[in-house]
C-alpha cells in the first residue's frame, strides 16, 4: 500500500476553478477515472476523474475552493502497482509527475489548429485582418454537438465573449472570442457536431490584438504559425477547453453534476448555471426558451425579475406560477369595480396564511339539542337585557375551556420555529361580514366572562364591526378565532387559519337531524363543526381530543361550569 496524491489535472488553462461538488469522501474506494470533485470556472464545469484506483485517505479541498491545475485534490491509498489514467511511467514520483504533461495543451498542438484555420488576408490598411476562429480544444477527439450561436454576422464581440456553446454528453462550454473583433461570417449551425480544429466563424480583428497571444499563449516559435492561425491557436487556448491534457480528457465536464446544485437535469451552460447558484435560483424553475430546451442567461434574468415583481407585488407565494391573465370582456360585458382596502388586505391574508400553514381540517358534530332548548328558555331574558343570545356565546366558552385543556391550540410558533409561545390568556377572535369585508373583532379574557357578557360583547363588536367603528386594538391579540356561517347556512367549511394562531373553528347550520340512541332514532339537533390547524404545531390526535372536548361540552352545558 501507498500514498498517492490526486491533482488538478491540465484544465485549459482555467485559474480558480471553484469546487462546487465534492463526489467522494474519506473511505471511499474510487476506481480510475471515477468523478472526485466537478470544478466550474466561468466558461465551463468539469468533472476530475481521478487518475488512480484505492480508498480515500484524505480530503483536501471542500465546497468552494478555488483551485487551479497541480493543487492536490485529495490523498488516496493505493496498491502498489496501483493503475492510473496516465502511461508515464514516473506517474509513481508524486503529485508533481502525475500531472499531465502540456504538450497536449490547444497551444501546443498547432497543426489541428493549422489545418482548421485559414489564413486570412490582411486588411489593407493593415490594422485589421481576417481569421478564422476554430473550436478549440475541448479535451476529446470525438465530436460534440454545437448547441448556441450567441452570435450574429456584423456582431462586435469583445474578447473573452461567448461565440458558440458546444456540449458532449459530458460537458458543456463556451467558447469565448479570441480578441475584440467584428464577426465576418459564421461556418457552422446550430446542432452541427464539431470537432478540435474545424472552422467555427471567420472574425475581423486587429492586428494588435491578434499577436498579442501569440506570446501569452503559445509556446510555439512564431514562425510555425502565420498571425490568423496564432489567432485562431490563442482562441484555442483560451477558450477554456475543459481537459486538454491526456488525464482530463476524460475529465468530463459534467453539467449533470452541476446541475445538482441548483436544480437537478437542467440544460444550461456554465456560465448560466453559475449565475444562477450564485443568486440561489432553483434552475428547475426556470422557464427555458433556448435551443432544445437549453436555458439562456435572458431566462434566468427574466425568472429572477419575475420573481421580484411578483414579490414586490405580495403574490409571490412560493414561486408558484401566476394565474394568465383573462380578457373576460371577449366573452360579454363585464363591469370593473376597484375592490376595498379591507377586501385586499383580507386576500392578502389569506394568501399568506394558506400558503405558509399546513392546513388540516377535522369535522365533528356536537349534539346541541340541550343547548338550544336552555338557549330559547333565555330568550325572553335576552331580549329583557337588550342583547341576543345565539349559539355563539356558548361556542365561545366551551372554545376557552377546550383552549385551556389543549393549551397548544392556545400558542404560537416563534418567528424562527424554534419556540412554542403558549398565552397564558384567552382572547378569540370571531369573524364578521360586513359590506366592507371581513373584519375579525377579538373578544378578550373569554374564559373569565359569562354567557350574557359574551352575548353583549359579540353583538356590540359585530355592530362596531359593520359601522367601521372598530379600533385596531380591538382585532389584535386574538389566540384562536371562530367563524360561524350558522346564521347563514352550509353543512361544513374549512376555515383558513389565521397565522400566527394555529387553530380556528368553522361553525356551520345547526340541523334537526336522526340520532340512533341504542334502540331508537332520536330527533336531535346537531352542530356541525370543523377545526382547522396549523399541522406544523397540532397533530391529528390534538386535533380529535380538542374537538372531542368541543362537542362533549356543547353536548351538556352543566360542563362548561365546570
Ligand atoms: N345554527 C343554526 N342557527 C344559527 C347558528 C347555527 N350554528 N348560529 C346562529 N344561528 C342563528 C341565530 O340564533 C340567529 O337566529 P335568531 O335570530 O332566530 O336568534 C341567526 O342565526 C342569525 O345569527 P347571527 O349571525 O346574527 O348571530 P351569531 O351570533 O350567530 O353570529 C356573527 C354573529 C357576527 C359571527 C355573524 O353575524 C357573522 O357575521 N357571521 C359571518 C362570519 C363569516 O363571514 N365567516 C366566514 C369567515 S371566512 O370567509
Amino acid at each position: 500500500m501507498a500514498k498517492q496524491e490526486v491533482i488538478v489535472p491540465d484544465i485549459g488553462g482555467a485559474e480558480g476553478a471553484e469546487v462546487i461538488e465534492l463526489l467522494v469522501a474519506v473511505g471511499d474506494t474510487v476506481e480510475v477515472e471515477q468523478g472526485l470533485i466537478v470544478l466550474e470556472s466561468d466558461k465551463a464545469s468539469m468533472e476530475i476523474p481521478s487518475s488512480h484506483s484505492g480508498t480515500v485517505l484524505e480530503m483536501r479541498v471542500a465546497e468552494g475552493d478555488e483551485l487551479a491545475e497541480g493543487a492536490t485534490i485529495l490523498v488516496l491509498e493505493v496498491e502498489a502497482d496501483s493503475s492510473s489514467a496516465e502511461e508515464e511511467p514516473s506517474e509513481q514520483g508524486g503529485a508533481a509527475e502525475e500531472e499531465a504533461p502540456s504538450e497536449t495543451s490547444a497551444a501546443a498542438e498547432p497543426s489541428a489548429d493549422a489545418d482548421a484555420a485559414e489564413e486570412a488576408p490582411a486588411s489593407s490598411s493593415g490594422e485589421s485582418v481576417e481569421t478564422i476562429v476554430p473550436v478549440p480544444d475541448i479535451g476529446t477527439d470525438d465530436a460534440v454537438d454545437l448547441i448556441e450561436i450567441s452570435v450574429a454576422v456584423g456582431d462586435q464581440v469583445a474578447e473573452g465573449d461567448s461565440l458558440v456553446v458546444l456540449e458532449s454528453d459530458k460537458a458543456s462550454m463556451e467558447v469565448p472570442s479570441p480578441s475584440a473583433g467584428e464577426v465576418l461570417e459564421i461556418l457552422v449551425k446550430e446542432g452541427d457536431s464539431v470537432s478540435q480544429g474545424d472552422p467555427l466563424l471567420k472574425m475581423k480583428v486587429s492586428a494588435a490584438a491578434e499577436a498579442k497571444p501569440e506570446s501569452q499563449e503559445s509556446p510555439e516559435p512564431a514562425a510555425a504559425t502565420e498571425p490568423a492561425e496564432r489567432a485562431a491557436s490563442a482562441a484555442a487556448a483560451k477558450a477554456s477547453a475543459p481537459a486538454p491534457a491526456k488525464a482530463s480528457a476524460s475529465a468530463s465536464a459534467d453539467s449533470s453534476s452541476a446541475a445538482a446544485n441548483t436544480g437537478g437535469s437542467v440544460y444550461a451552460g456554465p456560465a448560466v448555471r453559475k449565475m444562477a447558484r450564485e443568486l440561489g435560483v432553483d434552475m428547475q424553475r426556470i422557464k427555458a426558451t433556448g435551443p432544445r430546451g437549453r436555458i439562456l442567461k435572458e431566462d434566468l434574468q427574466s425568472y429572477v425579475k419575475d420573481a421580484l415583481t411578483a414579490k414586490q407585488a405580495g403574490v409571490a407565494g412560493a414561486g408558484i406560477p401566476p394565474i394568465p391573465e383573462v380578457d373576460f370582456s371577449a366573452f360579454g360585458e363585464v363591469e370593473v369595480l376597484p375592490r376595498s382596502k379591507l377586501d385586499k388586505l383580507t386576500a392578502n391574508n389569506m394568501q399568506r396564511n394558506w400558503l405558509n400553514v399546513p392546513h388540516v381540517t377535522q369535522f365533528d358534530e356536537a349534539d346541541i339539542t340541550e343547548l338550544e332548548a336552555f338557549r330559547n328558555s333565555l330568550k325572553a331574558e335576552a331580549e329583557q337585557r337588550g342583547t341576543k343570545l345565539t349559539p355563539l356565546p356558548f361556542l365561545l366558552k366551551a372554545c376557552a375551556i377546550a383552549l385551556r385543556d389543549n393549551p397548544k391550540f392556545n400558542a404560537s410558533l416563534s418567528a424562527d420555529g424554534e419556540d412554542l409561545v403558549y398565552k397564558k390568556y384567552t382572547h378569540i377572535g370571531m369573524a364578521v361580514e360586513t359590506p366592507a369585508g371581513l373584519m375579525v373583532p377579538v373578544i378578550r379574557d373569554v374564559d373569565q366572562k359569562t354567557l350574557w357578557q359574551l352575548a353583549e360583547e359579540v353583538l356590540e363588536l359585530a355592530g362596531k364591526a359593520r359601522d367601521r367603528k372598530l379600533k385596531p386594538a380591538e382585532m389584535q391579540g386574538g389566540c384562536f378565532t371562530i367563524s360561524s356561517l350558522g346564521g347563514i347556512g352550509g353543512t361544513g367549511f374549512t376555515p383558513i387559519v389565521s397565522a400566527p394562531e394555529v387553530g380556528i373553528l368553522g361553525v356551520s347550520r345547526a340541523q334537526v337531524k336522526p340520532q340512533w340512541d341504542g334502540e331508537q332514532f332520536q330527533p336531535r339537533t346537531m352542530l356541525p363543526v370543523s377545526l382547522s390547524y396549523d399541522h406544523r404545531v397540532i397533530n391529528g390526535g390534538d386535533a380529535g381530543r380538542f374537538c372531542s372536548q368541543l362537542v362533549s361540552l356543547l353536548g351538556d352545558i352543566r360542563k362548561l361550569l365546570l
